[in-house]
Parts: structure tokens; sequence; C-alpha cells
């Protein structure tokens, strides 16, 4: 039988979800209600590192509507969190960062616990806090964790004859790139409630999160409970970034009390908590050396990384270990680079853990790459497209194999790059900005040429290399569909129901994808690493497939015609070419269910039609690719960069839906103006988080978003589908590509940029110290 082709893959169909999403319809964590539920405040650290003499809660157990109030002491549970730390889901003895919870208020209400957290007297003993990561790694410095050093992971790599190389290039540079700290910023925040059914004694947690199973597995793990005896929810979640991938203190305190109180009890944290506890990212020291030649062709870089971890490692994450990990592990990007000698280092401090957040490593590797080539074409005075075009990976390099052991599969680096300077008009701007300049007007144009690893299938410690898909179809002809995905917003119940829909013939309306509930989905790794589309989808392809197949056998039976010539197309079964043979697919489900003895023998005894598919991509990864180009405006008396043209070439393989595609990369870039120009949470030397706010932790509006022009190729992988991951590509381009743009529009003032963010009061001070310099 042939497949058809395909009537919703690859279209720009209308999200499903979108109807009740756009009409307040939707019901997140806040709008769950349970009889009875009591609200959580907690009371958190307002130091960074001090010893707790005591807690003192006896005026906020006395404030009318308190149920309760819990303390390290009757939370006996401690929490295994990786590199030999302990961590208790109230601090104990110690507390290690500001915004570490100390105590839990149950009351009727939230107002009511906030008022009594106020009461929880806490006396505190100071310690000197460990604040500045370069410190934190001294020998002498005080540990933040007694029973380890500060300097708690050290890796070293370098490839064969990577000395001779270096000693021997006609030229060396040396830069020194940071990446200060950001943090995720989903419009909901985090959150969770928790329940126990009094009839089973089953404890329900709903929670906002992306892996509905590994959360559960966490959750159980922590406080030894029974996988069984316990149903994870995740309701509607409105935005996610990798900070509701991991698993987190606040998770076992609610559950915990749940079960101790047996009442239904919710947290759900407002902003200011948000900012202080959610993983913070991206703080990343990275001292470069490069060795290129005359062309400009990079022949070696020595990069030393100093990545600062926080107080404790996040579970579900291998905590600064994985952003500085990635950030060395694709350092070479789209480039052709032989030779590399890294050293990671990662510290404790007493400040927030830090987690993922969309591209881990990705923006911050990308920004030293990227920086590398802008460098290059600095010392060499070329122009920065050239140096990319003599160190890009050439279409015939594929599959090309990095210093650091990953296999690049087909993608269009060059082609990206461009398409992408062409759409800009990259020759035509640098006319016009010799015109600006002369006018006292600096604009300049900035890009970045990323990979995008995604779909990870090597089974890695704690991650899960498949999906699965169960589905079926009701007797009525429609089909239900569950996966473990995690979806925060990105249309997978399209998605899905595209891939499903043309497997089987049938509208996409009919086709209803379940998620987030660990009762119903089958297990599977949940949303991040860009994974859902191809290991989701995979899964999802499968699945119908063999629906398919039975329905295809059930319908030749049925019409005595062989299976082969079986086409299942418009919501009937019928013989290819002749419709008038058909059988409408309704009624092959109701036979299917209901009418068992006109099902061929052989199909009698098999659960109806439902199927469950595991899917693992054929590769390790596949790798996405493109090339983000902008233009900004400086003004150099206030600091303030405007972006004024954004163009993004992409290749993600083959598209589901391209308004989807197109969604993830406008939203990607809006995170990316954030993350290059305004967002970074910013410690005092006593280790208080000083942006407590929105007032203070910069976001970008749609005023600071520009118009943005998106392009498509397509390098199909050879995954199912022929799809790449491209979630958290934009957000690894457009950082860098921004700062590029601005560094280019101070060229007349010798500035050179590496930091992310450059906020204006830093754009200021590198222009005084680059005039200063001259
Ligand atoms: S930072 Mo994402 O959840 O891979």
């Amino acid at each position: 039988m042939e497949l058809q082709k395909p009537k919703f893959t690859g279209g720009r169909v209308t999200r499903l979800e979108d109807a009740r999403l756009l009409s307040g319809q939707a019901r997140y964590l806040d709008d769950i209600e349970i009889p009875g539920m009591l609200e959580i405040a907690f009371v958190r650290s307002n130091r960074a590192a001090a010893k707790i003499l005591s807690i003192d809660t006896s005026e906020a157990l006395a404030l009318p509507g308190v149920k309760a109030v819990f303390t390290a002491e009757n939370i006996p549970i401690q929490m295994g969190v990786g590199y030999d730390i302990i961590q208790c889901p109230l601090a104990k003895d110690e507390v290690r960062f500001v915004g570490e919870l100390v105590a839990a208020v149950v009351a009727d209400n939230r107002y009511i616990a906030e008022d009594a957290a106020e009461l929880v007297k806490v006396e505190y003993e100071p310690l000197p806090a460990v604040v500045n990561m370069e410190v934190a790694r001294k020998e002498d410095c005080r540990r933040v964790h007694e029973h380890r050093p500060n300097l708690f992971f050290h890796n070293e790599m370098v490839t064969e004859g990577f000395d001779e190389v270096f000693a021997s290039a006609p030229h060396r540079a040396e830069a020194s790139f940071r990446t200060y700290r950001q943090t995720g910023v989903p419009m909901e925040t985090r959150g969770c409630a928790a329940s126990i059914d009094a009839y089973s004694g089953r404890l329900t947690v709903y929670v906002s999160h992306q892996s509905p199973h590994n959360f559960r597995s966490s959750l159980c793990k922590v406080m030894g409970l029974s996988e069984n005896m316990v149903r994870i929810v995740v309701p509607e979640v409105g935005g996610a970034f990798g900070i509701k991938a991991m698993f987190y203190p606040e998770y076992v305190v609610v559950s915990y009390i749940a079960m101790q109180l047996k009442r239904a009890v919710k947290w759900i944290s407002d902003r200011t908590e948000c900012l202080l506890s959610d993983a913070h990212a991206r703080e990343n020291l990275l001292d470069v050396e490069v060795a290129y030649d005359d062309d400009g062709r990079v022949l070696a870089i020595r990069n030393k990384v100093l990545a600062d971890t926080g107080a404790y490692p996040i579970l579900g994450f291998a905590g600064a270990v994985g952003e500085a990990g990635w950030a060395t592990n694709m350092l070479t990007g789209p480039y052709k680079i032989e030779h590399l000698a890294i050293r990671i280092d990662c510290v404790f401090s007493n400040k927030a853990p830090v987690g993922a957040y969309r591209g881990v490593g990705g923006p911050v590797g990308a920004q030293v790459q990227e920086g590398i080539m802008e460098l290059v074409a600095r010392k060499l005075g070329k122009d920065p497209a050239d140096v990319r075009r003599v160190n890009i990976i050439q279409p015939e390099d594929f599959p090309y194999r990095t210093p650091t052991g990953n296999t690049y599969d087909p993608g269009s680096y060059k082609e990206s790059m461009e398409t992408a300077l062409q759409l800009i008009d990259y020759e035509g701007f640098q006319q016009e900005q010799i015109e600006l300049r002369k006018q006292g007007r600096y604009v300049g144009i900035g890009m970045c040429v990323f990979v995008e690893p995604s779909a990870f299938s090597e089974s890695e410690a704690g991650s899960i290399p498949y999906e699965t898909a169960t589905i079926r179809m009701e007797t009525n002809g429609t089909v239900t569909a569950a996966l473990g995905l995690g979806p925060s917003g990105q249309g997978h119940e399209t998605t899905m129901a595209q891939l499903i829909a043309d497997q089987i013939g049938i509208d996409v309306k009919d086709i209803v994808v379940l998620h987030g509930d660990t009762d119903s989905a089958p297990f599977g790794g949940g949303t991040g690493g860009s994974r859902s589309g191809t290991i989701g989808g995979g899964a999802a392809i499968g699945a119908a497939r063999e629906l398919r197949k039975r329905l295809a056998k059930l319908s030749a039976h049925l019409l005595e015609a062989s299976e082969e010539d079986i086409e299942l197309k418009d919501g009937r079964a019928q013989v290819a070419g002749v419709p008038a043979s058909g059988i409408p697919i309704a009624e092959l489900a109701r036979i299917a269910y209901t009418d068992i003895k006109r099902v061929p023998e052989e199909m009698q005894l098999e659960p109806g039609l439902e199927v469950s598919f595991r899917f693992r991509p054929p590769m390790n990864k596949t790798f996405s690719n493109g090339t983000h180009v902008t233009k900004v405006e400086v003004d150099v008396n206030t600091g303030f960069v405007q972006v004024l043209d954004y163009v993004a070439v992409n290749d993600c393989g083959n598209l589901i839906n391209p308004m989807i595609v197109e969604g993830q990369i406008h939203g990607g870039i809006a995170q990316g103006v954030g993350s290059g120009l305004l967002e970074e949470l910013i410690y005092d030397e006593d280790g208080q988080l000083t942006t407590l706010s929105f007032a203070d932790y910069l976001l970008p509006t749609s005023m600071d978003v520009p118009r943005i022009r998106v392009a498509h190729i397509i390098t199909p992988s050879e995954s199912e589908g022929g799809f790449k991951g491209l979630a958290e590509g934009s957000l690894i381009g457009a950082p860098s590509a921004i700062i590029n743009a601005v560094s280019d529009a101070l060229e007349p003032f010798g500035v050179f940029l590496t930091d992310i963010p450059i906020r204006p009061a830093q754009l200021l001070d590198s222009l005084s110290k680059a005039s200063a310099g001259r």
C-alpha cells in the first residue's frame, strides 16, 4: 500500500490548542481547585551564607488560619543531588544562598501564609559569602560545602599534536569571554500542588513541569515512595525554557506536607521567588587563545572555562558541569577546526543553583566560537564573513566529526550563511554604514552561524533516549494519542496530530493528543533538548503506522482485497483508485471493537485498535543549523542599542508545521534580545541578589524586538520523518549575532565586545575604556 502525499505534515495547520489557550479556557496549575486545599508560603534565607542558630515558629503558629509550620526538624528528608552533596529540602544548620528554603508555612490561604512567614524568627550567625568564582576556586577560600573543595569538578581534553600546531601557527591571539547569570523567566512561574486520595492512599502531584515521568522518578527516589502510588499531572504549562525540566526541593516539601496533613496543599512561586530560586544559567568565564594563519583559518583553540554552579547541583541536571560541558563540546560550531585544548573548572558559590536554560551551553559556546571569528577578522583586517567562509564546514565534509567527538549529519552551514547575508543585503549595508558614520550614527551588522545538537539518543546518565506513543482508535473512528512529552506551549497537540493523521488518513481534528499524566501516558523523557519533534514525532509516526497496518488488514478482509491494495484516505479505507469500494474508517473501528466476528481470526485477540510504539533515533544526535544576521544602531551617548533588522535562516530538516517552527524562532530571538542586551542577575559582594523584580531584571518588550524575516533551508536528517530539533537554536544564535553587530557598530572606537549581556552601562564603560586606550 502506498502512503498518500502528506495532507497535514509540512503544512501551516492552525494550532488545535490555541482555541483554549487564547480564550482563557486553558487550565494552568493555579486554576486547579481541590476541596479543602491549603496554601504554602516559604521562609527563604535572606543570607548568602550563615549558620542557623535557631528558628522560632511560635508567633507564626499563633496567627489565626495557620495550620502548621515545617522546618528541617520535621521534614527528615535528605536529597542526594550529585557530586557527594546532600541537600535538605528545608535548610538544616546552614544556609548557602539567598532564597534557600528555611521553613514552610501552611495556612488557609496565601495571604495568611505570607503574613505568618514574616513572623518566623530565624537566628543566623553570618559566614563569609563566597560570591566571586575566581575567588571561590582558590585553595584558601572558605568552602561552601565543608567536605568538598569549591572546585568540585575539573576536566581536561586536548587533541593529539595540539602543542605543535599551536606553537608553529603564523598568528596567535587571546580574548576573555564572559557570560553573566540569566534565567528562563517563564510567564507562568514554577509551582506544584499535592493531595492524597483518601481511598487509594495514592499521592497526586500537579506540577508545572517539562517531564512528568522524570519528575515522578525523582520524587519517589528522594521520598522513598513507590511509583505506582504516585500520579503526576502536568496541567497547561505557561512556558518552561529548561528551568521547569529539573527537580527542586519545593516539590519535596509540598508533597511531604500533603502526606503529613492529609490535606491538599499548593505552592506557586511569586516573581521574586522565581528570580531567586529558579535555575540560574550562563555564568561562565572563558579564556581563549587562538592560533590562525594569514587567511584567517583557525588552526587551534585553547579554551579554559570557569563555571559557577551556585550552592548546589540541581537534581535532573548536571549543574554548571552541563553548561560548561556543552559550551566546550560544541565550541567549534560550524567550523572545521581540528585542534582543541579544553579545561573545565566548576566551582560552588553562595549563589542560587545553576541549571538548564534554553540552549544550555549552546549560547555560551556560540559566543566564543563566533567571537573567535570576529577577533581573527579584526586582527587580520578582514571581513568577518570572509573569515567564516575560510573556516566553514563544506557540504562535501559531511558526515563531519568534530574534535570533541560529535558526528554532524549533513547540514547547510555555508548555504545558510550566504542566504542570510543576501537577504539582509550585507554588501549594501556596508556602504550605508560608511555614509551613516559620517553623520555620527553608529550602525553595525553582526552574524552568528550556529549548529544545534538535538534528539540525544545515547543513553547518558538520567536521560531517556527514546519516546513512546500509545495511540488508540476509539469505536467511532477518532484517535486518542498519549505521549510522555511535556509541552509548554510548543503546539505538540497539533504537530503530533499532523503526523498521526497522515498515517491513517483521518483529519487532525479527529485526533486528541494527551500528555502530562503519568497514569495515562507511556513512560518517556518529556520535553527538553529540542527532542519532542524528532523523538516524540518518530514515536507518533511509528505507532500510527502500526495502527494503519491493522486497519489495512481489517479492511482488506472485509473488502475481500489484498492488504497491499488498501489505501486510507479522507476517513475511508478503499482499494487504491476505487473509491466506490470503500468503507468508512469509523465503521472499521466499530467492527473492530463491537462486531469482532467480522474481524480476521488472527486479529480477534489483539487489543482492539490500540498500539504502543517506542522510537529511538538511529543516530546519537542530529544537528540542525542556521545563520542569524542582524543590524543594530548604538546611541554612543546613552549606550542604548536598537535592533533594526533581523534575518534568521534555519535548517531543521523537514518541517512538521512551518508556522510552529517560525514561532519557535521568533520566541528564541526575542529571548536572545534580552540575553544579549538586557538580562542579568546581579549579586552584590555579600551574595545578595539585587535583581528581584522586572524593574531590575530587564526583559525585552515588543519595542525591543525587531521585525524578523525567516527563511528555511531543508536538509533532512536520517531520523524518522527527516526531522531535526530546532527549539533552542535561535537562542543560541541571537545573543552572539547581536553582540557582534554592536561590536561592528563601535568598530571606529576600537571596541570589541566579548560579554553577554552587554547592558547600556557596560557599553558606555567599554566606550570610555576604548577611547582612554587610544
Ligand atoms: S534547556 Mo531545555 O529543557 O533542553
